[in-house]
């Protein structure tokens, strides 16, 4: 059976004929283990990068336009080296998949002396909250950067793929994601605090558990969803508290002990808003003490947590992923689980026990065809490195 990377040069060579001294990049998806909807307030997260894939193959041509082909998408783009600064190049492929790469070649500052030919091949579902247009994005990224000899350190990368989101894909994302994607570790998770931009390794042991992903199928899409509403919900709740005399930067400024006197500020809303996201900072340092003391059972209790907080504080949950948490509660080996990424749908995330995981696969799949009438995509992830070239 022909590897995966073989796989993608193949369809390269499929899409560009003439390709030659094709180089092959892997780009992985993410798992938000705990700490949602806090990085663009200044928390800390708890992200790792997972084993589903895309696999970038590149080759350079001779025609001066750069090209894009997706295997899993069945359409191509294109665009000429020349017209990549236009000032419209932000709508050429909008609402289109390759927003991505072109975002990607159109905000870096590579003087491109040829086009280059680069196709994709995934192993991570889109839609599904993996992150799969951060790892296009940061994947392209940092091929180009490789194919020009240009040293760009891990943050720029993750902050220039974080713009292309922003200008291009009109999401106000934070930059959890594509630090997750550059800096992931096999078996660590990535403790990284999103206002210092320091992050450090935690190791977790591969051989007692499992993140294991449920998909609701529903299809969760960040720019139709409410995430840029919350997200300017929690900037209008920052505003308030400074006028109110607090002298905080960001929401993760204030301690839980705060949260008393801020109830007294704001609307209900906004500190519903503010309650979620001081107290899931909160969850995410005592989540990665307790992995790190095995402590199984209180991490994963932490994870139920942020998933009461999602639903009810920060209402980014849906009554279908509600109801999938509670499921996988009473199954035997669960530690814990929550609605992952950035809400409305998507996947839920369950931490589970090495040895329970195919009863949990089986079971969960009966209670949700005996519910919903259709067979849900669980995948079982383990932690992967972060994006590197393969050939
Ligand atoms: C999405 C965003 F892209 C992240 O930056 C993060 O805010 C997440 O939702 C919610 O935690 O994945």
């Amino acid at each position: 059976m022909p590897s995966v990377v073989d796989t993608a040069i193949t369809h390269h060579k499929e899409y560009f004929p003439q390709s030659s001294d094709v180089s092959v990049f892997v780009s992985p998806g993410r798992i938000n283990i705990i700490g949602e909807h806090i990085d663009y307030n200044g928390g800390t997260v708890f992200p790792i990068a997972i084993d589903k894939h895309i696999y970038i193959c590149a080759s350079r041509n001779n025609d001066g336009i750069m090209r894009f082909a997706s295997y899993q998408q069945h359409e191509q783009g294109e665009i000429a080296i020349s017209n990549i600064h236009l000032p419209n190049i932000r709508d050429v492929a909008k609402h289109k998949w390759w927003v991505y790469p072109l975002g990607a070649c159109a905000l870096s500052d590579i003087h491109f002396e040829s086009g280059f030919d680069i196709s994709f091949y995934s192993t991570l579902p889109v839609g599904a909250g993996m992150s799969s247009s951060a790892a296009i994005t940061v994947g392209t990224l940092y091929a180009l950067c490789a194919l020009h000899g240009k040293k760009m350190k891990n943050i720029d990368v993750a902050l220039q793929a974080q713009q292309v989101e922003w200008n291009f894909a009109g999401v106000q994302c934070g930059v959890m994601d594509q630090m997750a994607i550059i800096n992931g570790r096999k078996n660590n998770g990535l403790l990284l605090n999103t206002k210092t931009m320091e992050f450090q390794y935690i190791p977790i042991d591969a051989s007692a558990i499992r993140f294991v992903l449920v998909n609701s199928g529903v299809k969760h899409n960040l720019r139709e969803s409410g995430y840029n509403e919350r997200r300017s919900e929690c900037q209008g709740a920052l505003t308030l508290l400074q006028k109110a005399g607090f002298a905080i930067n960001c929401l993760c400024d204030c301690t839980i002990d705060e949260l008393a006197t801020i109830k007294d500020i704001l609307p209900i809303t906004e500190y519903k808003r503010v309650f979620h996201v001081i107290s899931e900072n909160h969850r995410v340092h005592e989540f990665a003490q307790e992995i790190q003391k095995y402590n199984l059972a209180k991490a994963g209790r932490l994870l139920y947590q942020s998933h009461h907080s999602l639903s009810n504080y920060f209402e980014v949950s849906i009554p279908l992923i509600d109801a999938m948490v509670e499921w996988v509660s009473e199954i035997d080996g669960v530690y814990g689980s929550r609605l992952m990424g950035g809400g409305f749908g998507g996947c839920t995330v369950t931490m589970i026990a090495l040895y329970a995981v195919e009863h949990f696969k089986k079971t969960i799949a009966e209670r949700f065809e005996k519910k919903e009438g259709r067979t849900p995509d669980i995948y079982e992830c383990t932690i992967d490195d972060g994006v590197h070239q393969l050939v």
